[in-house]
């Protein structure tokens, strides 16, 4: 992809939760976008997208989606991205894949820019945007681990039910408005009932007992880390909200950081704010976090248990930085490297 003035995007998924996301973060960002091309299953073609006051319809996705296209930014699932990925490529497109289909391909970068935007130009027409847990985790731990190594880490997610999609806000709404009317709620989208619950579950079950989800965990953050030896185990749960991931993060590092030292160090991090002062009861929740661009931290102390560990609460905006603005940032730094 050559340096221009302006590019012509498409985005694949434009009618799904992480889409729309992406279409309103183009402006919001000014990004330079010369045709913006909204792409759907059959289903939704001839739907209406508005960018920057323009109505565009949206097109049905084929094999000849791509032509003219600078970039593609996916989100439609494993599936698609799988089978059509390679086809934009091809037609000379740089994907930004939102799915978990190419994450750990050996050729595709999986970046997130405040953590090592220099594998960016190293793609061969794929690049990866990672999981939605795994972002806000590592926006905020990457400065630790440069400080002071970490060895080990210890995650349980409480995710909202945005990180599956429409359907499944839908499906909240729907519970809940049902179990307040005395009606038995019917699950959908989810295995049980997710209004007024906590699931234990998130994606499917592998043979070791874990989830593919808590996987992610483990797989994408050695490899954005860029260090396999960091150990990390995961509990992931998805909860009644509709918008915001939390994390409970135990860290164990090689070198001893205070509370207030992490303190010191996340208040320089890029894309991270501290937010973090129990007297005055200051920590972030998803309610808050919904909307914002900045992964917030709170609730740091020192784990007691052990010598070099540390606690942390974790709040990410999962269709923002989790998903739509890490792939437009990744977009903004490709367009910055082109020659
Ligand atoms: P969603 O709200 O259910 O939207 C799904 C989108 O995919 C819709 O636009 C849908 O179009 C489109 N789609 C479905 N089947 C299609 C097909 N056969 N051909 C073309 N388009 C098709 O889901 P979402 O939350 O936006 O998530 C979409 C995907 O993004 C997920 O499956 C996942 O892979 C990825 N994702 C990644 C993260 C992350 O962690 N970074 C977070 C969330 C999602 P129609 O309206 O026509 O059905
Ligand atoms: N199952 O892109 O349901 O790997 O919250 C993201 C979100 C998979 C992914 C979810 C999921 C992904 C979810």
């Amino acid at each position: 992809m050559k340096q221009k003035s302006a590019y012509t995007v498409a985005v694949v998924g434009a009618t799904g939760a992480v889409g729309a996301e992406m279409i309103e973060v183009l402006e919001e960002r000014k990004f330079p976008v010369a045709v913006l091309r909204p792409l759907a299953s059959f289903r939704s073609a001839g739907e209406r997208v508005i960018f920057h006051d323009q109505e565009l319809a949206v097109r049905e996705l084929t094999m000849d989606s791509f032509e003219g296209v600078d970039i593609a930014l996916f989100s439609a699932g494993a599936d698609i991205s799988r089978e059509f990925a390679p086809i934009a490529a091809r037609a000379g497109a740089v994907v930004i894949d939102n799915s978990s289909a190419w994450r750990m391909g050996k050729d595709v970068p999986l970046v997130v820019p405040e953590v090592n935007r220099a594998e960016i130009v190293k793609h061969k027409g794929i690049i990866a945007n990672p999981n939605c847990s795994t972002v806000q985790m590592v926006v905020a731990l990457k400065p630790l681990h440069d400080r002071a190594r970490i060895r080990r880490i210890v995650v349980t997610t409480f995710q909202s039910v945005s990180g599956t999609g429409k359907e499944a806000m839908d499906e909240l709404l729907e519970q809940a408005q049902d179990l307040l009317s005395f009606k038995e709620p019917s699950p959908k989208v989810y295995p049980y009932q997710i209004a007024f619950n906590c699931l234990p579950q998130i994606d499917d079950f592998l043979p070791n007992g874990y989830t593919k989800e808590e996987m992610k965990l483990l797989n994408e953050t050695r490899k954005i880390m860029g260090d396999d030896s960091i150990r990390v185990t995961a509990t992931t749960v998805r909860v009644p909200v509709y918008v915001g991931h939390s994390e409970s993060v135990n860290i164990e590092t090689e070198k001893k950081l205070t509370a207030n030292e992490a303190r010191a160090i996340l208040c320089e991090a890029p894309g991270v704010l501290l937010y973090d002062d129990p007297v005055h009861r200051i920590y972030p929740m998803p309610i808050d976090v919904a909307g914002k661009d900045e992964v917030y931290v709170g609730r740091i102390r020192e784990d007691e248990s052990i010598p070099n560990g540390l606690n942390l609460w974790i709040v990410g905006d999962n269709l923002r930085k989790g998903a739509a603005l890490n792939a437009i940032q990744i977009a903004e730094e490709l367009i910055k490297a082109a020659p």
